[in-house]
Order: C-alpha cells, then structure tokens, then sequence
C-alpha cells in the first residue's frame, strides 16, 4: 500500500465513523478498519514487500491512521450514546462542582449562645406549649379575663371549644405562659428555667413580626431579690454584647410582677453618650420584674416562703442590638432573602 493509499484509507474511515447514526454502524466499522482481518492489519501486513528504508515511514504513517481512526470511534461513541439517552462515560477522578453551604439562621445561633450564657448560671433549659390555655397565658398571671392589660399582647385564638378549667386556646404570646407550668412542673423550689421559645401576636411592622421568639427566665428561691436579678441581667449581658456593655432597670408595670421593670442596655455603637441607633445611649430590651405572690400562689407555691424574679425579652431584637449589627426592619430576618443571610 502506497503512502497515498493510506492516507485515503484513514480520511474515508474518519467521515464514514462520523456519518454513523447508531452503535451498531459504528462497530462495523471498527471491525471494518481495527479489526484482526481489518484494513489497518492488511496494510501492516504488506509492509514486509516495502524496500528497508521505506519500511519505518509507511510504519509510522499506519500508526497515525490506527490512532486517529481508534480516537474518531471514541468520539463518535460518545455522541451516539448521550444521543441514545444511554449513560455518558463518567470519570469518578474529575473534581466535581461543590454544593452551596448552607449554615443555621441567626435567630438559631442566638437562641444557642442565649442557652448557653444562662447553662453557666445553672439555669435550666425547659420548652412549653406553643398552642396553650387562656388561664397559663394570661388568667395565672394575674390577668383575668376582660383584664385590659391583655390588650398589649394582641392575642391570637385557636377556633375550638374552650377547656372547662383553663378556658380559650390561644397561641402563646409570651414565654410567661411557662411560668406557672414551671412551678406546678418543679412543685418545690429552688427554680432556674430558661424557657425560649416561639410567641405569636397580630403584629407587623419594622419592629414587630408576628411570630418571634423569646427568652424568658425564672428563679424562685427563699430571700431572692432584685439584686439577683440586677447581677443575673448584667452577666448575660456582658457576655452577649460585651465586657463594656451594662444594663439599667426602670420602673414599668407588668401584672405579673412586682415591682416591675423595663431592661435597657447601653448603646453599642456611641457606648451610652447618645446617637442616631439609641436613644441618650440606652436600648430597650424587655420586661423585667420580681414574682408577684398571686402567680406563685396560682403555681402552687406559698409567697409567705419563697420570692423570685423574672424577666423576658425577645431573641430578635436582643440579637440586633448586637454589636456591629444594624438592621432597619425586624421583618428581613424572616424573608428567606439568601443575600441578608449569606452574610451571617
Ligand atoms: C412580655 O411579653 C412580658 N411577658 C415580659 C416579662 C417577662 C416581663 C417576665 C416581666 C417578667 P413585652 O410585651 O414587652 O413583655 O415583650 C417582651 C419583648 O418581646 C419585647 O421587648 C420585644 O423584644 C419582644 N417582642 C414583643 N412583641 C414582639 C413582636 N411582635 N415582634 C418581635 N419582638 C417582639
């Protein structure tokens, strides 16, 4: 075979290999060229007639054609099998895409930092019903019915027949429900419960979503008072927000204790001198207060005996007075928007 032959050989293989529609054509002629009886072999066969010094160009000008023509039915292969909805050839070694990380919500991360300040003090943590009874959200805690206390917690109401004892059922608007639950739970005190946990109102707005979480603590002991409370606040919040940061209680009204207190903390950003995020330097953080006798009575326990504290405040808004953290609208924490998260 000549050198011209050969070429010619390999250049009608290479068009015939891509003009196959199937598998089938394709093998044929695989057999046809690369087979033992194949073209390809014929044409090493003859080389024994060539004169010595043509034996080693012709030899290799083969070679090129049988490599060439092994790489077009590859090729042609692979085609015809993504073509035919076959699986494709697949390399295990090649490194693949790499999924997106995803990571906890940051209202998820609060809440576990939150337990864990309040574990190093001994508290317990303890959950209580979402969906709960008028008398453990309100009634117990010295808010009777028509109370126009209750007001404030723009409750909802499950559409259902009433409990004889405990009357409507409502969904939780505040972490207090778990007072009395704790007590009648405990029956003898000491008590040290951190309960957080979902609340919901029929509230929305830049700073209010209608379903939040709060953290609410408990402790009810002999001769507790309000220093304990004053010393237990300032820990959590010299660990939450920083060594610089302190607390401050001013006088409010709650039902539930007495006497009552709203919780500030100092501004993170002008660190208590005033600006643009606080007002005068304070940021407002919740309700705080000590166990008025009647809600430990309601929990089975005697006033004459035993006095606590109690206070709670909502994750969210304790999470965004966080150093560093500005966020205009409580509500984005709960848009599912990837490019507020992704940031966290
Ligand atoms: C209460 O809910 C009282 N149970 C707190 C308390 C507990 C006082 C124990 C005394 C003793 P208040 O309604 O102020 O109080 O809510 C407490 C905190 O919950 C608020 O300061 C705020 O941080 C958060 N909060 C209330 N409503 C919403 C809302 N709709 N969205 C987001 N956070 C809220």
């Amino acid at each position: 075979m000549s050198e011209e032959q050969i070429h010619n050989l390999r250049n009608e293989a290479l068009s015939l290999i891509m003009g196959t529609t199937t598998q089938e054509e394709l093998e044929n002629l695989r057999i046809n060229y690369l087979g033992r009886q194949g073209k390809i072999n014929q044409a090493t066969a003859e080389l024994k007639n060539l004169p010595a010094e043509k034996k080693s160009v012709v030899g290799k000008i083969i070679n090129d054609a049988k490599v060439a023509i092994e790489n077009a039915l590859f090729a042609q292969k692979e085609k015809l099998s993504t073509k035919d909805g076959q699986t494709t050839w697949f390399d295990p070694t090649i490194p693949s895409v790499q999924p997106q990380r995803g990571h906890l919500h940051l209202v998820t991360y609060a809440i576990e930092e939150i337990s864990q300040i309040f574990n190093h003090l001994g508290f317990v943590r303890v959950r209580y019903p979402e969906v709960e009874w008028d008398w453990f959200a309100f009634e117990s805690l010295n808010m009777p019915a028509s109370h126009p206390a209750r007001d404030e917690w723009e409750t909802f109401f499950v559409d259902t027949k009433s409990h004889p004892k405990y009357g409507n059922m409502v969904l939780t608007p505040h972490t207090s429900s778990g007072q009395v639950r704790e007590m009648e739970r405990v029956k003898m005190p000491p008590i040290r419960m951190i309960n957080i946990a979902k609340c919901y109102r029929r509230q929305s707005d830049v700073s209010h979503v209608p379903m939040f979480h709060q953290f609410e603590g408990l402790v009810v002991d002999k001769d507790i008072s309000i220093v304990h409370l004053k010393g237990t606040l300032d820990y959590f919040a010299r660990r939450f927000f920083g060594a610089s940061r302190k607390i401050r209680l001013r006088p409010y009204h709650f039902q539930f204790t007495e006497p009552s207190f709203e919780v500030d903390v100092s501004c993170g950003v002008c660190n208590g001198s005033g600006c643009k995020l606080c007002k005068a330097g304070w940021l407002e953080l919740g309700g705080a207060g000590m166990v008025h006798p009647n809600v430990l009575t309601n929990g089975g326990i005697d006033p004459s005996k035993f006095c606590g504290f109690a206070f709670g405040w909502g994750v969210e808004r304790t999470f965004m007075m966080k150093a560093g953290i500005k966020i205009d609208d409580i509500r984005i924490l709960y848009n599912a928007d990837l490019r507020f998260l992704k940031q966290f």
